[in-house]
């Protein structure tokens, strides 16, 4: 496949695609590095310009990314965020990775405005709030801020969480099977102090999740999570019935 001089779609849209199938079709392993932006100039007949924004393109999406002074390798693929009620655990043990969690902040607090109303409890009732660094084989991938009604967990504070599900936990010891759910997720960027827990740029762009979980149509669980945008993306299944 060549660059189509004659065709409406840009230039550095056409080697995008290329470069795209190149890596298929060659089966580039994840660090692998793809030809220098003058061997791509040269094979494509472009100017180094054009290849540049291809490349900067393809580094903003997070299918490569740049070693200054080396080259540009094939970045990891992106995790497809889970849709179903399943806990990070139970997703991250599915997809081969080893999970983890690294707390940030445990305390119990009073509840007030949007953790109240979300949590159906009256302002000022006690609630759990725990905040842990979630990671996949070591590496941090999401911050989850968890507020639980002392009511549905009463002496969750005095348990411990380390190398523990909180799901498993609710289900084991509370008896809590979580039955039903809700998500949002919005684009954000990344505050300072969540860049550094999660090791990215001040500024990168995140996926904001607010998650409720419900037992018998009663909120047992709101979290507010911010997950890497770098290493997660959306997928669904659509159903024109729906
Ligand atoms: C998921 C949930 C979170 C929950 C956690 C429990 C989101 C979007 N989803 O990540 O609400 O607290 O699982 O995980 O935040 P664990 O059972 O592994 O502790």
């Amino acid at each position: 496949m060549r660059i189509d001089p004659a065709s409406p779609v840009p230039k550095y849209a056409q080697l995008r695609d290329l470069l795209l199938d190149w890596i298929e079709e060659t089966q580039l392993s994840v660090d692998g590095a793809i030809p220098s932006e003058r061997e791509l100039g040269v094979r494509y007949g472009l100017s180094r310009m054009t290849v540049r924004q291809t490349i900067d393109h393809l580094v903003s999406e997070g299918k490569l990314y740049r070693v200054p002074g080396k080259g540009t390798f094939l970045a990891r693929p992106k995790i497809e965020m889970s849709l179903r009620m399943a806990s990070f655990t139970e997703d991250m043990r599915s997809r081969g990775f080893a999970p983890g969690a690294q707390d940030l902040a445990r305390r119990v607090e009073a509840a007030r405005g949007h953790v109240a109303r979300m949590l159906d409890i009256d302002t000022g009732a006690p609630v759990h709030h725990i905040e842990r660094l979630r990671t996949a084989d070591g590496e941090p991938m999401a911050i989850e801020r968890s507020n639980i009604p002392l009511s549905v967990a009463p002496g969750l504070a005095e348990r411990s969480l380390s190398g523990r599900s909180l799901y498993q936990l609710l289900e084991d010891e509370y008896g809590l099977i979580l039955d039903s759910g809700e998500q949002t997720i919005e684009a954000g960027l990344c505050d300072p102090t969540d860049a550094r827990l999660l090791g990215l740029p001040p500024g990168s762009a995140v996926l904001l999740l607010q998650r409720r979980s419900f037992v018998n149509g009663k909120c047992v669980e709101l979290a507010i999570s911010t997950y890497r945008a770098d290493r997660y993306q959306l997928h669904s299944t659509l159903d024109p019935r729906q």
